[in-house]
């Protein structure tokens, strides 16, 4: 069985990492026209970083949770079945990598990378980042950012995305909104590729009309649970 996982900030909640979109999510007192757009850090560099610096550090001291954990058990014991999960997520911390997952893709980017705009490269960077730091490969300093996906920035590795979806047996969205695209758009996507979807979130999202399941709750708890489901 091969099966593609979508998930969000939710499955990252419980360790303590904010989410976006909730009552006290990180929108409702940070503006993401300000601080997640590359306008944004074209005019205030420095409190972007100021922003994406905090959120590096929050991301160290947390720790992976059981929904973390239990989606690593599902990646190896679907291989040793000659099965695969194809890990998607959009969020931008190292918490799935933590928890042991050997594949994942950061559609959104990761907050431990730097990508300079100068030379566009893009490198593992656990510290903070600076507007008078200096490229490591080119040496101009200004051009280092996180090297994350921003609105109006395409996000990354869409091409295998959809060649993962299309191979997929089953798709799951796990703690996400629904509400950012292309990502709220897969479900719809696996509809008509006739794949069977389930949604696992703590509350319907803007999408849970389009799925075909749903198991709601704490990720901690319902992942595990769909992850003995789907190990049968
Ligand atoms: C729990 C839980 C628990 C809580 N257990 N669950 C109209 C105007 C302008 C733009 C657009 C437009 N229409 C569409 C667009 C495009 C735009 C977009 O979608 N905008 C919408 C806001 C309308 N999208 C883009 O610009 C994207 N690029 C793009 O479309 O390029 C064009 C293109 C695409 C493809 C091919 C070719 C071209 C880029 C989007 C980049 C998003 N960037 C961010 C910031 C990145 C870095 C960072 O982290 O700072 O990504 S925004 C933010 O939202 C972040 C997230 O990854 C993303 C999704 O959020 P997520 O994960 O869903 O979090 P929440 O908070 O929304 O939801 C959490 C869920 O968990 C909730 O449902 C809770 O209930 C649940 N939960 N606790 C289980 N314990």
């Amino acid at each position: 069985m091969k099966v593609f996982a979508l998930t969000g900030a939710g499955v990252s909640a419980e360790s303590g990492l904010g989410t976006f979109r909730s009552v006290d999510g990180l929108w409702s007192r940070f503006d993401p026209m300000r601080l997640a757009t590359p306008e944004g850090f074209a005019a205030d560099p420095a409190a972007v970083h100021e922003f994406y610096n905090l959120r590096r550090r929050n991301m160290a001291a947390a720790a992976p949770n059981a929904a973390h954990f239990a989606l690593t058990e599902l990646e190896t014991r679907l291989e040793a079945r000659g099965g695969e999960l194809f890990l998607c997520t959009q969020n931008i911390d190292d918490l799935h990598e933590r928890a042991g997952s050997r594949r994942v893709w950061h559609m959104h980017g990761e907050i431990a990378r730097a990508l300079c705009l100068h030379c566009g490269t893009r490198r593992d960077w656990r510290g903070d980042l600076a507007v008078e730091l200096a490229c490591p490969r080119c040496g101009r300093a200004g051009g280092l950012r996180p090297d994350v996906v921003w609105f109006g920035e395409v996000p990354y590795g869409m091409e295998e995305i959809e060649a993962a979806l299309e191979a997929a047996d089953r798709f799951v969205a796990i703690g996400t909104s629904g509400s950012v695209y292309p990502a709220a758009g897969f479900v719809a996507r696996a509809g008509d590729l006739g794949i069977p979807t389930m949604e696992v979130n703590l509350e319907p999202s803007d999408v849970a009309g389009l799925f075909g399941e749903s198991l709601y709750g704490p990720a901690t708890e319902t992942v595990p649970a769909l992850v003995a489901r789907l190990l049968g």
